[in-house]
Parts: structure tokens; C-alpha cells; sequence
């Protein structure tokens, strides 16, 4: 299928009670984001969702988003107590482990769906009473904002390299691990709090990207379903890609390792 380009709507949905009181967590990765980092938390804390709590994880960027984000918290906490917690990490360990360490927090604190979006408005905040309202009606153990599902849709900067090599990268991880997922790479994610807990975070290995294919392969092995619900995805507009090339290897690695080798669970 062909990729669709119109950005398809993105208004924000507000949930009729008693949805709209759930507890949820966003949890949000950040190195060097300091031109994002407000547009992003002023829309997410904008979202009709009064028990919505924005977890931020800074791996002490340099550029100062870890403090920009303390001063966000200060001020969106005096508004409404506890809606927006900064995690500041001392060193930089990849996008997996800071996911991790803000989901650990989110589950501490008792809330009941997290959401995992990136730091660069590639995912639009007013997505998330979307992602909400369809696990909350489907009963699915994830349910991820898909590029390639029909009314999904990619920024048209994306060049036709890395469109390619995203269609790639899904089609290889689905042809080994079966996930059966149209947008296995996908970063833009609403989890149910009890399949975090099955799960088991202390288990997962993956530092950089592939996290989100170890969380899917994870959440598939446990017999629960995952949903795909069509998003747009923009490319960043400030800051620039942290992809290394140690976290493409382990990328292309991990599949195998979960289904062949070390990492491997039984069914
Ligand atoms: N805390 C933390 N965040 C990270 C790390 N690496 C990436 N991130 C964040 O993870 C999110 C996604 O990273 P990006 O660099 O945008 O990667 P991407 O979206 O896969 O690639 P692009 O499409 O090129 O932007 C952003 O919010 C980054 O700031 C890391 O090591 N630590
Ligand atoms: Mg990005």
C-alpha cells in the first residue's frame, strides 16, 4: 500500500466521564529538546484530561532541557498539583532505558495507562485522548499510533531513503518475530498498567530504539492484543536525530536475540 501524505486531523478529543478522569502518565525521553520542550508540554498539559501527568526523562542534556523542564514543572504544579514530574538521569543510556525509568515512576505513582511519546513533536500530543479512548474501549494490552495503517499518514520531508528504510526495518522485525503489527518501530504508544507489570521492566535489555520492538515482541508473548490507530507523524522541526550507529546494530540484532538467541522467553 501506498504511503498516505495528507496529515490526516489531529483535533484532541475530549472523553466523556468517567474516561476523562483516568490516570494516566506520558512519559517523555528528552536529550537536547530545549526548542521543543514547551510547545510539547504546553499541549499536553493543554489535553482535556484533568488526571493526566507528564513524565519528562533528561539525560542531563547539554543544551538545558532538563532545567527548561524544571521550570515547566514549577509552573504547571502550581496550577494543578503533580501533573508534570522531571526525571533528571546522570548519564546518556539511550532512548530505551529512559522510557524504562519513566514508566517505573508512572507505575510508583499509581497510574493506570502510559502513554510513551518522543520529545520532538513527531508524535502531536492531541493524540493521546485518541490512543485513551481506543484502549479503553478495545481492552487491548497496547495500542500504538500507527504510520501504516489506512488513514495513517508520514510528513512529506521524509525523503524516499528513509521512508524505505522504515518499511524495511517494520517488514524484517515482523518476518522474524511474526508481531503481526503494521508499524512494529513506532514509537507513539499507550500501554495497560498490569501488562507493564506482567512484562516485567527490570527484563527488558534494549538501551536505544529497538526497545519499542522488545516491548511489543513482550506484550505479544503474554497473549495480549495490540491495536493500531492511524496518526500522522511530523518530522522534528528544532534539534536534531540522536540515531547512532551502535543503536542501528542493536536494532537489527535484537529481533534475533529475542526469538533465536539470549533473550529468548518461553512461549
Ligand atoms: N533521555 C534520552 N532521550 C533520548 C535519547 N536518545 C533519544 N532520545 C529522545 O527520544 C526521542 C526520539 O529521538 P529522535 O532523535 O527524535 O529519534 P527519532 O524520532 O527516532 O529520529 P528522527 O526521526 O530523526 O527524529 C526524542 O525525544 C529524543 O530527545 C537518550 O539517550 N536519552
Ligand atoms: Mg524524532
Amino acid at each position: 500500500m501506498d504511503d498516505v501524505t495528507e496529515p490526516n486531523e489531529a483535533v484532541p478529543w475530549s472523553l466523556p466521564s468517567p474516561w476523562r478522569d483516568t490516570r494516566v502518565a506520558v512519559v517523555v525521553p528528552t536529550y537536547n529538546e530545549a526548542g521543543n520542550i514547551g510547545d510539547l508540554a504546553a499541549r499536553v498539559l493543554a489535553l482535556d484530561l484533568p488526571r493526566l501527568r507528564l513524565v519528562i526523562a533528561d539525560d542531563d542534556s547539554p543544551d538545558g532541557t532538563g532545567d527548561l523542564a524544571d521550570d515547566l514543572a514549577k509552573q504547571a504544579n502550581a496550577e494543578r498539583p503533580d501533573s508534570m514530574l522531571v526525571l533528571h538521569r546522570k548519564v546518556k543510556e539511550g532512548i530505551g532505558r529512559a522510557h524504562l525509568a519513566g514508566m517505573r515512576q508512572a507505575l510508583a505513582l499509581g497510574d493506570e495507562y502510559v502513554v510513551q511519546m518522543d520529545g520532538d513533536l513527531s508524535h502531536r500530543p492531541e493524540y493521546i485522548p485518541h490512543l485513551l479512548g481506543t484502549i479503553l474501549a478495545s481492552r487491548a494490552g497496547l495500542v500504538i499510533g500507527s504510520r501504516y495503517v489506512v488513514g495513517g499518514s508520514l510528513s512529506t520531508d521524509w525523503g524516499w531513503h528513509r521512508r524505505l528504510l522504515s518499511r524495511f526495518a517494520g517488514r524484517y522485525v515482523n518476518a522474524i518475530l511474526n508481531l503481526s503489527v503494521r508499524d512494529p518501530t513506532g514509537g507513539f504508544k499507550i500501554w495497560r498498567r498490569d501488562v507493564l507489570e506482567g512484562i516485567g521492566l527490570d527484563a527488558i535489555r534494549s538501551d536505544g530504539y529497538s526497545f519499542q520492538v522488545e516491548m511489543n515482541y513482550r506484550c505479544k508473548q503474554l497473549g495480549h492484543s495490540i491495536v493500531e490507530l492511524p496518526i500522522h507523524f511530523e518530522e522534528r522541526s528544532t534539534g536534531s536525530s540522536k540515531i547512532s550507529f551502535a543503536v542501528q546494530v542493536e536494532s537489527m540484532l535484537t529481533p534475533f536475540a529475542l526469538r533465536f538467541g539470549a533473550r529468548r522467553r518461553p512461549e
